[in-house]
C-alpha cells in the first residue's frame, strides 16, 4: 500500500453506508487482562460467537497476537482467516481504516490518528502506539492505498448514509481531548474532505456513561438512506432520557444531504447494566487503564450492531427488552437475517459488536 497525497473528495471517493455491499469484515482477538476479565476467556468466547455469526454472511479476518495465535486458530472455524498482528486492544472500529469507494469500484483506506479515546486527558489506556498502526496494516493486507487524515478520530464516532450525510456527536468530536486546536468548522472541513460528505448532523450527546465520550455508533445509526435508528428509553427518570430526546429533536428537525426528512426508528434500550463485584474482581488493575468498578453502569444499547451482507449481528443482554428489540430490528431490516448474540462480556470491556468490527466495502476488481 502507499499513502496518497490528496483527499477522497478531490479523487472522487466517498464513505459508503455500512448497509452497502462488503468484501468482508475485520476483528481483533481480545487478550489484555486489564480490560477483559478472567484472562479474557469469556470475551474470547463472545468474540468467537460474533465472528462466526458474521462469517455466515461475509469473509471474516481476525487479527491475533503472536502469543494467542495458536489458541485463536484452534477456537475459530477454518473459514475465518487468522492473521498475526500486534495491537493494544481489540477495538478495530476505532483504530482500523475507514474505507472509501469510487464509482469504478475501487476501495481506499482513510487512516486517522488514534489516541485511545482521549490521550493523556481521559484516554482509556496507555500506550496506544500499536493500535495507531492497525489501519495501515489492514490496508497493506487488503491491498488498499490510503489517505492519512490530519486529525484524531475513531471510526465509532461517525456514521454515513453513503449519500453525503454524516452523523456524529458533539460530546465526542468536540471534546478537547481529541483535537484541541481545531474548531467545529475545522473538524467539519476535514470530515467533508476525507469522507466526501456535505451535510453533518451533530447530535449533542451519546449514551450515558459511554467511556468513548459518546460515540455515535452506540446511540444512532443509518438503517438505509433516509432512515435512522435511535437508542431510546421511555423512562423519563433515566439519565439517558434527556440525551435520546435531544438527539430525536435534532433528527426530527434536520434534512439529510439530499433534502429528505429522516424516518426515525426508536429502539428501546435494555434496563441499566451494572458491573458485578465478581466481574470487577476478574479484571487486572493497571495504572493508566480505566478501572472496572462494581456497580458502575455500562453503556448498553442495541444500536451497537453490525450490518453484514444480508445479515445483522446484534447485541442482546439477557434483558426483558431483548425480544422486542430483535422483533423491531426484523421489521426495520426485512431483507436481512437478524442474529442476536449475547454481548455482556463485550460490553464489560467498554463497547459492543459494532466497536469490535470494521467492514471492507465491496471492491470491483479490474
Ligand atoms: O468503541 C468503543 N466503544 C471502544 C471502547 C473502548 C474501551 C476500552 N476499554
Amino acid at each position: 500500500m502507499k499513502y496518497i497525497n490528496s483527499t477522497p473528495l478531490k479523487d472522487g471517493y466517498r464513505m459508503p453506508g455500512e448497509f452497502e455491499s462488503h468484501d468482508g469484515c475485520w476483528m481483533l482477538w481480545p487478550e489484555r487482562t486489564d480490560n477483559w476479565r478472567d484472562g479474557a476467556k469469556p470475551a474470547q468466547k463472545a468474540f468467537t460467537a460474533v465472528a462466526k455469526a458474521i462469517a455466515r454472511f461475509e469473509k471474516l479476518t481476525m487479527g491475533v497476537s503472536a502469543s494467542q495465535f495458536t489458541h485463536a486458530r484452534h477456537r475459530l472455524p477454518p473459514q475465518i482467516r487468522v492473521v498475526e498482528m500486534s495491537y493494544n486492544d481489540s477495538w478495530i472500529r476505532d483504530c482500523g481504516p475507514t474505507c472509501v469507494v469510487n464509482e469504478g469500484g475501487d476501495v481506499r483506506g482513510v487512516d486517522w490518528d488514534f489516541n485511545a479515546w482521549g490521550g493523556l486527558t481521559g484516554g482509556l489506556y496507555f500506550p496506544w502506539d500499536l493500535d495507531n498502526l492497525v489501519a495501515q496494516k489492514v490496508c497493506d493486507i487488503e491491498d488498499m492505498d490510503a489517505y492519512k487524515a490530519p486529525m484524531v478520530l475513531e471510526g465509532g464516532s461517525i456514521h454515513t448514509d453513503g449519500q453525503g450525510t454524516l452523523l456524529t456527536t458533539e460530546e465526542c468530536l468536540l471534546n478537547p481531548n481529541r483535537n484541541p486546536s481545531m474548531s467545529k468548522k475545522d473538524i467539519e472541513d476535514v470530515l467533508k474532505r476525507y469522507l466526501n460528505v456535505c451535510k453533518i448532523i451533530w447530535l449533542p450527546k451519546g449514551i450515558y456513561m459511554d467511556e468513548t465520550d459518546g460515540h455515535v455508533d452506540n446511540i444512532c445509526c443509518f438503517a438505509r438512506p433516509g432512515e435512522v435508528i435511535l437508542s431510546w428509553t421511555d423512562d423519563t427518570s433515566d439519565p439517558q432520557y434527556s440525551r435520546s430526546l435531544a438527539a430525536k429533536e435534532i433528527l426530527e428537525n434536520t434534512d439529510d444531504a439530499r433534502g429528505r426528512k429522516l424516518k426515525i426508528h426508536l429502539l428501546h434500550q435494555p434496563d441499566p447494566v451494572l458491573i458485578t463485584r465478581d466481574e470487577s474482581e476478574g479484571v487486572d488493575t493497571v495504572e493508566g487503564t480505566l478501572p472496572r468498578l462494581p456497580g458502575d453502569r455500562l453503556a448498553a444499547s442495541y444500536v451497537n450492531f453490525y450490518i453484514a451482507n444480508y445479515g445483522i449481528v446484534m447485541p442482546v443482554f439477557e434483558d426483558t427488552h431483548d425480544k422486542a428489540a430483535v422483533e423491531k430490528m426484523k421489521k426495520i431490516f426485512p431483507e436481512r437475517e437478524i442474529i442476536p448474540v449475547p454481548a455482556r462480556e463485550i460490553l464489560l470491556g467498554g463497547g459492543n459488536i459494532h466497536c469490535i468490527t470494521q467492514q471492507i466495502p465491496k471492491r470491483i476488481k479490474t
